[in-house]
């Protein structure tokens, strides 16, 4: 990782590479990832790379929900676990949330280094990868669909950043409240969520621990916050901010 100099005009992206290509080498990331990693990170050139006010809108709105939860589970991937494990485990800490390894090209072996890197980051306890606690998510033909019995299938609120379209829809179905983190804000995980922040996950989970710790501070407004948000609005908030961010561009071109 160290071949990159600091000077260069794009280290920061170069870097978020690298941290997936080491997660891919040692076992934790799809091939597939990588590829999703392109998509999102098209986006986030649109976005101009930061954290916009309608995302900020939202990560509140995300804290609220998830403080405001009983039993809030935070889903894990190949590409979270490379990208921000010791963010995962934080916010897992804050809210007194558990973390379940979910993937979508499931894998055995890939889901125990998961679990590693995790642990090695802090987490006591990791739900997912014993199959004698799993249960069956209906709505969904993906490997997805099983889930942990005290974890994702009886979560109220679940948390699933960098998501396949089909399971937020089933978790939705279910009666869940989805909290999504993802880049595309015209994806289906984004427009079946009930909260999403467009954002990349590298910036977006440590503004998440950091408005979940101050939020924590404000109970009586929790309630306030959520049933103010409109994830739709917010999602034309985001695609507007492109829009304006490309315009900028355009003149500057
Ligand atoms: O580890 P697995 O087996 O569970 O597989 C994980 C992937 C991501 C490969 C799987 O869920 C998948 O194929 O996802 P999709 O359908 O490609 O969707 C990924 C979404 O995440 C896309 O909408 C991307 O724009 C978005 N995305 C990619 N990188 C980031 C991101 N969003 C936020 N932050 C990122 N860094």
């Amino acid at each position: 990782m160290s071949f990159i100099p600091k000077s260069h005009p794009r280290a920061e992206s170069l870097r978020i590479r690298e941290r997936l290509v080491y997660g891919f080498e040692h076992g934790m990331v799809a091939i597939e990832g990588l590829l999703a990693h392109g998509r999102g990170e098209a986006f986030d050139y649109m976005l101009g790379e930061k954290t916009g006010k309608a995302a900020r809108l939202a990560i509140d709105a995300a804290a609220a929900q998830l403080l405001l939860a009983e039993n809030p589970v935070i889903s894990v991937n190949g590409n979270i676990a490379a990208l921000c494990p010791k963010e995962v485990v934080e916010l897992g800490r804050v809210l007194g949330a558990k973390i379940e390894v979910n993937l979508f090209y499931t894998n055995e072996k890939r889901k125990q280094n998961i679990v590693k890197i995790l642990k090695k980051n802090g987490a006591v306890k990791v739900l997912g990868a014993d199959d004698k606690n799993s249960a069956r998510l209906s709505r969904i033909d993906s490997a997805r669909r099983i889930v942990d019995r005290d974890g994702i299938f009886s979560a109220d609120v679940v948390l699933v950043p960098l998501e396949d379209g089909d399971r937020a829809t089933a978790l939705a179905k279910s009666g869940k409240k989805v909290v999504a983190i993802d880049l595309n804000p015209m994806s289906r995980t984004a427009c079946a969520a009930d909260i999403t922040i467009i954002d990349n996950i590298t910036r977006a989970m440590a503004l998440l621990i950091k408005s979940c710790k101050r939020l924590s501070k404000n109970e009586e407004s929790l309630e306030g916050i959520v049933s103010s948000f409109d994830n739709k609005k917010n999602l034309s908030g985001n695609i507007a901010e492109i829009k304006d961010h490309l315009m900028r561009m355009e003149r500057i071109a």
